[in-house]
């Protein structure tokens, strides 16, 4: 039977399996569990998602179930696993799964590690209803838990370094635990299967101190032998099932001279042929002299590197100043994803809205310029999101003071009671822009800003009656404006494709076009199968040049469109205008 069965709600983090290694090194038996399908089918749509009472509901009683298929897996674990995070949400999912193992395994003794209990720990334990958590790297505070409490050792809970736990009158929280360089640097190598995709990590920590950040390990990274790394890879290689290697360091580009040793080891052993990599960076560690490091860029292109997280936050120099330290500007971040492009690495990059000192005109250009790049083809942007202030971080310290925090639903409010658990967003001092945040948490319980928030975007703008402001929210109209007239033109090239293919069809089985004659003709399953299937596949093929056309100048963008006549007859102008569209004998009629 298994001891220790760990719970995971989004899939399975990388820390668990460290910690299941470290749990059977140790003699006792572990395995993760994720109950994603379940997660994902009600709340991966967003926080809004997460306000609806039925879809909490909902969520328990999946739970129930999935603890009683469990059951029949593990039958009853004398321990249970859970990572929490301190993001929105956690009342509705982690202390909801908490409180359903505490009904099911009343035996079982639940617990709970992760960020959650850097930030605030007794909140956590109190509100999860967990009985134990371990604040910080739990490798060797967690087994040395599980063997008092399984009575195979004897120990005094309390001198465990990083426990949480529930004293006599009040929940105890001991200093974070924390693995020492040495540990971390003869750390065997650890991975996660998901699917094609192997997850790992080759050092812990950030140095930066970013306002609103909550990293667990603060400082310098600790780093794992650069060997250990390399023969980690070398033994994924055999696994034919492995393609993708998934680097999980907070930044894998701060030391530059260790990043570049470990590509050109990737390189020189050929596993740039055998696997894609990606990893997350940050801005400034892509710089050099302060333009984009492209001799490193070329080499992550050489080492297999395809795919980068970004955390840009920004593209407004105010923003940028706040929020990351000024470590970078806004021009910098643009030739950094430019020349990434370049080299055809994709990125993904994080965005905020804004911290307590952003202005309206600082929020408009950055969404501006994130919305232009994505439109360029240049990087892929998540929506802006408000920021969420965590306990100790040093924005919610100063929105705390500022009177700058607000709940999820826009309530101004001061910071979340101590030994609380709850949500906090920052609001920006500038009056136009924190009525923008308010309205729409007000309107939407989320903190996200996608394209349908354009109006309200430019609304505030306008409002301000400030130059830069109003220059920014032209730009985005007419850019939205761009967006609507290609969506309705990529319609009707649909619809015009399918009619000319009906026509060809007709016109080949010798009869006469007319509406009615179309419609008998079309009444046939046989003829509007073969004509949908051919319409949609021609549909498809121009959709894919039209979306290039938009990231293209010049003699590409003149190819991509003599391509688009080539198969539809049909190109676009620069302004989205359709042209050679002929138009079908039955639209005449
Ligand atoms: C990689 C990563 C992800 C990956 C995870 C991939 C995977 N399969 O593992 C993805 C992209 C999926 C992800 C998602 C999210 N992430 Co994330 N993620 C990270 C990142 C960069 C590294 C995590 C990691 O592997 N660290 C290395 C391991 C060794 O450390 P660890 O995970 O902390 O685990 C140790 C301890 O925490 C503890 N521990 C962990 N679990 C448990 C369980 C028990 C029972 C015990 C006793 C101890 C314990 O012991 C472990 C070993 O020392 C961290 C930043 C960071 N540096 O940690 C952010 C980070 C953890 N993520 C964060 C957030 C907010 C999220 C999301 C909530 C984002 C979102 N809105 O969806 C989701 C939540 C995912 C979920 N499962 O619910 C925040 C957490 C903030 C906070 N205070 O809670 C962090 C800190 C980023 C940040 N700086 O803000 N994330
Ligand atoms: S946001 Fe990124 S760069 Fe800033 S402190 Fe956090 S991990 Fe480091």
């Amino acid at each position: 039977m298994t001891e220790f069965v760990f719970v995971s709600l989004k899939g399975r983090p990388l820390g668990q399996e460290i910690l299941r290694k470290e749990l059977e090194k140790s003699g006792i038996s572990a395995r993760l569990v994720s109950m994603d399908t379940l997660y994902n089918n009600i709340f991966d749509k967003g926080e809004m998602a997460l306000s609806k009472r039925e879809n909490v509901y909902k969520f328990r009683e999946g739970v129930k179930s999935y603890l009683r298929l469990l059951r029949k897996s593990v039958g009853e674990p004398r321990f249970f696993g859970m990572t929490m995070f301190d993001t929105i949400g956690a009342k509705q999912t982690d202390f909801v799964v908490a409180q359903e193992i505490k009904k099911a395994f009343p035996n079982s003794t639940l617990i709970a590690g992760g960020p959650a209990f850097n930030s605030n720990p007794r909140g956590f334990l109190r509100e999860s209803g967990a009985d134990y958590a371990i604040r910080g790297e739990a490798e060797k505070s967690l087994v040395q838990l599980v063997k008092i409490l399984s009575g195979k050792e004897n120990g005094r809970i309390e001198k465990i370094p990083g426990i949480v736990y529930r004293g006599k009158r009040k929940i105890v929280a001991t200093k974070a635990a924390r693995l020492s360089l040495e540990e971390i640097r003869t750390a065997e190598f650890t991975y996660l299967k998901d699917g094609p995709v192997a997850i790992t990590y080759t050092e812990r920590g950030c140095p930066n101190a970013c306002v609103f950040c909550t990293v667990p390990r603060k400082g310098n990274p600790a780093k794992i032998d650069e060997k250990t790394i390399i023969e980690g890879i070398l033994a994924l290689a055999k696994n034919p099932e492995i393609k993708t290697i998934s680097l999980q360091d907070d930044q894998f580009f701060l030391d530059k001279e260790r990043a570049n040793r470990i590509l050109d080891e990737i390189i020189r052993l050929g596993l740039n042929k055998r696997f894609a990599f990606d990893t997350q960076a940050t801005v400034e560690s892509l710089l050099k002299n302060g333009k984009a490091d492209v001799q490193l860029i070329r080499k992550m292109k050489r080492a297999g590197i395809k795919g980068m997280a970004i955390g840009v936050e920004a593209f407004n120099n105010n923003m940028l100043r706040e929020l990351k330290g000024g470590r970078y500007t806004k021009e910098q971040a643009i030739e950094v994803l430019k020349e990434i492009r370049k080299f055809g690495i994709y990125t993904e990059n994080f965005m905020l809205a804004g911290g307590i000192e952003t202005r309206a005109r600082d929020f408009i250009e950055s969404y501006y310029t994130a919305l232009r790049l994505e439109q360029k083809g240049i990087a892929h942007f998540y929506p802006s999101v408000i920021v969420q202030a965590n306990k100790g971080t040093a924005i919610h310290t100063r929105a705390e003071k500022e009177n700058a925090l607000a709940t999820m639903n826009g309530r101004r409010v001061g910071a979340v009671k101590s030994g609380r658990t709850g949500t906090r967003m920052v609001l920006p001092k500038d009056e136009h822009l924190r009525a923008l945040f308010v309205e729409k948490l007000r309107r939407e319980k989320e903190r996200v800003f996608t394209s349908a928030d354009i109006p309200h975007i430019v609304k505030m703008a306008q409002n301000t009656k400030d130059p830069v402001a109003l220059k920014y929210a032209r730009k985005i109209q007419s850019m939205a404006g761009q967006r609507e007239a290609g969506r309705n033109l990529i319609e009707r090239i649909k619809g015009n494709l399918m009619e000319r293919i009906l026509e060809r069809e007709m016109k080949k089985a010798g009869i006469v076009i007319s509406r009615k004659s179309a419609q008998e003709f079309w009444k046939n399953p046989e003829n509007s199968e073969r004509i949908t299937a051919e319409g949609e596949h021609l549909y498809q093929a121009y959709r894919k040049l039209f979306v290039r056309a938009h990231t293209q100048k010049g003699i590409p963008r003149l190819r991509t469109i003599q391509e688009m006549k080539k198969i539809t007859g049909a190109g676009i102008t620069y302004n989205y205008q359709m042209k050679g569209i002929r138009k079908t004998k039955l639209r005449a009629k």
